[in-house]
């Protein structure tokens, strides 16, 4: 019956977690998945949510249905994150925000939107982006393609060739950007970038699909969310998907949100009512405890408070890394600028490895990338960090 069906060749990122998972050497690395391990290569529980589900299970609330677009505190929470708590966008009750299944269930949700009410609209994602990004709007029926992003040779930013890309976009297409903690690359944009791409959008009628996956581990919660902010500010209407996958360290609670920036309350109130017809053929309703974790933190004063200490110490973390593994590796080979690595910013770094030279690195000593050399430098920890850097002085000696 099916055997006509194409044998899955996996997926790039979650098959390699999965045969990470497998592998028995005991000093194996995690590098390449986009998790977020502490010192001791552990996932954490962060303290603030443990307070937060501590309290929750003694209230031993029902489980019933949340709402087609989710719960209202969540949802609401959700806005004040991403938009600041002194949003007029949000004020003025212009935002349609749902709670999305994760991230990705938050994106798919909103290619779905623009396939039914954006006809003719193409999709632009950065050239790399995260694979998904592609499958999830290929997926909805949307037709993807990619603009200049990375530069290899001086693994820095396309910036002119990116913008002079946009001016030539047809109004109304739909140019999908990471504000912060670009996956896989690491290379943001500057504010005075973004003021760049600010104008061009406004110019030529683009529409901004950010998806914020990363929020608080590039220059803070607040600095981070800068390029969403100053969009909404400029007049322009972008959709907005957020995860608190990373962030609050819940992967597989599925926490994420949607929200479309609309020009008016009415039209943001027939978009919500849209999204929820959207959601209710796809998964009728969102999962529930994990929504409630993090509205819980983000609601109450001590416990937000603690949540931004925690976030903070994760960010430090990944920078001292970055720092480490640079060290180490100039150590090794003089003369070979790492400078790269300190100056991305967020968990990933590009390195420039070959797909050969990752798998080496997996294969000959336990350490595991993303086949296009994107390396999760939130796995390092001072107690692998040497091994990584002799492993790759190793594999970057044999170039020459
Ligand atoms: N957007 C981006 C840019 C992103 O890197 C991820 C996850 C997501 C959305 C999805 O988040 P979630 O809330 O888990 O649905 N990226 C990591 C994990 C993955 O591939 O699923 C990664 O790149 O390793």
């Amino acid at each position: 019956m099916y055997q006509h069906l194409p044998v899955y060749a996996g997926d790039p990122i979650l098959s390699l977690h999965e045969a990470f998972m497998a592998d028995p050497r005991p000093n194996k690395v995690s590098l390449s998945i986009g998790l977020y391990f502490d010192e001791q290569g552990r996932l954490p529980v962060l303290d603030s949510v443990r307070q937060a589900d501590k309290k929750l299970r003694e209230q031993e609330r029902p489980s019933g249905y949340l709402p087609i677009e989710g719960a209202p505190d969540y949802r609401a929470a959700v806005q004040k994150l991403v938009f600041g708590a002194d949003s007029a966008a949000v004020a003025e009750g212009r935002i349609a925000t749902i709670q999305g299944v994760g991230g990705s269930g938050a994106i798919r949700i909103g290619a779905d939107f623009i396939k039914s009410f954006m006809p003719g609209s193409d999709v632009w994602v950065s050239d790399p982006t995260w694979d998904n990004h592609e499958s999830l709007m290929q997926g909805a029926g949307l037709k993807v393609a990619r603009y200049p992003y990375y530069d290899a040779d001086s693994n820095g930013l396309r910036y002119d060739e990116m913008l002079a890309f946009f001016a030539r976009l047809p109004a109304g297409s739909v140019v999908l950007m990471q504000p912060c903690c670009h996956n896989p690359t690491g290379i943001d944009l500057s504010k005075a970038q973004w003021s760049g791409v600010i104008q061009v959008m406004k110019d030529g009628g683009l529409v901004p699909f950010l998806d914020m996956a990363y929020q608080g581990f590039g220059e803070g919660i607040e600095e981070d969310a800068w390029a969403v902010r100053a969009m909404v500010e400029a007049g322009l209407c972008p959709l907005v998907t957020n995860s608190f996958s990373k962030n609050f360290s819940l992967y597989g609670e599925r926490c994420g949100g949607l929200s479309v920036v609309c020009p008016s309350a009415d039209e943001a109130d027939r978009v919500l009512g849209q999204l929820k017809a959207g959601i209710r053929r796809v998964y009728s309703s969102p999962p529930l405890h994990g929504e409630r974790l993090v509205a819980a933190v983000l609601d109450t004063p001590a416990l937000h408070q603690q949540w931004v200490a925690e976030v903070k110490d994760m960010r430090e973390r990944i920078k001292r890394m970055r720092v480490l593994l640079a060290e180490r590796l100039t150590a090794g080979l003089p003369g070979m600028s790492v400078d790269f690595l300190t100056e991305q910013h967020g968990m990933f770094s590009y390195t420039g490895l070959t797909s050969d030279e990752v798998d080496t690195l997996r294969e000959k000593h336990g350490i595991y990338l993303v086949r296009s050399g994107r390396m999760c430098v939130a796995g390092l920890n001072e107690g692998n960090v040497q091994a990584v850097a002799d492993a790759l002085i190793v594999v970057l000696r044999a170039r020459s």
